[in-house]
């Protein structure tokens, strides 16, 4: 127990232990040929409750990283066999960047340019040994914490916020990185909810947002096989790589009853809602086309009506 008048340490003690907390999940990769050095190191560790793992060569490292995908920290000393620590690490940097893979080298290497060949290679830090444990644990959370904050950014940056979906950048994002060429057989759907504004307008704002809200969670729930996002206000979007015009028109369909029979509740009051769909199918390389294609044929199924798939 700390009292909290004791602002600066009470501080600290609370940041270090959210940070012991997040270490439970945190994967440490020791590498090293000394099984002795690597004892020293993981004892070291294991105070911080990291999960531990131990490589004595390159190749049981590369083995490791494959195999662990939570592992977030190397600790890598310069007493590798197979190459040199400085030529492992701008290997690994091929796969894996600073943001998501932190590597701390630990060298007794006596050069006045040790940490500039570390970092030059790709090291997100360096400690010549002898070291003070104190500054090497500073470090390591200095480091952890940076990532931590990159993924929080990242996923800040890609995610719609009110529902979690994934954002219209996140959507192109993906789509375009899944494929070098888009599938001649393949499907886009625009959705966008009838009357949302009349939903606002008579429930209050913030049973709009539940509703939308609700209704991401079936889209991601129905499609969680292909790509989806909020594009925007009451309109989301849903691509399906791989798929003949009828699947696609099937599962939107089978969606859209899904959509037109759900009760939302919200304070005690139940809100109904439909969604009317306009589903390209065109064998077109360019999403952009794709996405003008479907924005015709939503405003098709709203002319004819609301409450349907125009294909
Ligand atoms: P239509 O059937 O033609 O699509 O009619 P509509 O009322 O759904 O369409 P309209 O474009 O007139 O209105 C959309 C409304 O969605 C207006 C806007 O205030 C509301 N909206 C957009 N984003 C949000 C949001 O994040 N939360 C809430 N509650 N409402 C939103
Ligand atoms: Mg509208
Ligand atoms: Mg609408
Ligand atoms: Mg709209």
């Amino acid at each position: 127990y700390i009292p909290k008048e004791n602002g600066q340490l009470y501080d600290y003690l609370s940041r270090l232990l959210a940070r012991l907390e997040k270490n439970k999940h945190v994967g440490v990769l020791v590498v090293d040929a000394s099984r002795h050095s690597r004892q020293t190191m993981v004892s070291l560790l294991k105070r911080h409750h990291f999960i531990i793992y131990e490589a004595g060569s390159v190749s049981e490292a590369i083995d490791a990283l494959d195999f662990h995908s939570h592992i977030q920290l190397v600790i890598l000393s310069d007493r590798i066999d197979e190459s040199s620590s400085t030529d492992f690490i701008a290997t690994l940097r091929k796969e894996f960047s600073k943001e998501e893979l932190a590597i701390i080298g630990v060298s007794n290497i006596e050069s006045a340019l040790l940490s500039a060949h570390y970092i030059k290679s790709g090291a997100n830090d360096v400690l010549r040994k002898p070291f003070c444990y104190e500054e090497f644990l500073c470090r390591i959370m200095q480091n952890l914490e940076l990532i931590d904050n990159v993924n929080t950014i990242r996923e800040a940056a890609n995610k719609d916020f009110l529902t979690g979906l994934p954002n219209r950048r996140h959507f192109f994002y993906s789509v375009n990185h899944s494929f070098k060429n888009l599938p001649s057989n393949q499907a886009l759907a625009l959705l966008d909810l009838d009357y949302f504004k009349v939903i606002n307008d008579t429930f209050g704002h913030d049973a709009g947002d539940h509703v939308l809200k609700h209704v991401a969670k079936l889209i991601a729930q129905a499609f969680d096989d292909v790509y989806v996002a909020r594009f925007g206000g009451e309109e989301f979007c849903i691509y399906l790589p791989l798929f003949s015009p009828e699947n696609a028109f099937a599962r939107l369909e089978q969606f859209r009853t899904l959509v037109e029979g759900s009760v939302i509740v919200y304070d005690n009051t139940e809100i109904s809602v439909t969604t009317s769909i306009g589903l390209s199918t065109r064998p077109s390389h360019n999403i952009e086309a794709l996405l003008s294609d479907a924005d015709k044929l939503l405003y098709e199924a709203k002319a004819n009506g609301r409450n349907q798939t125009c294909i």
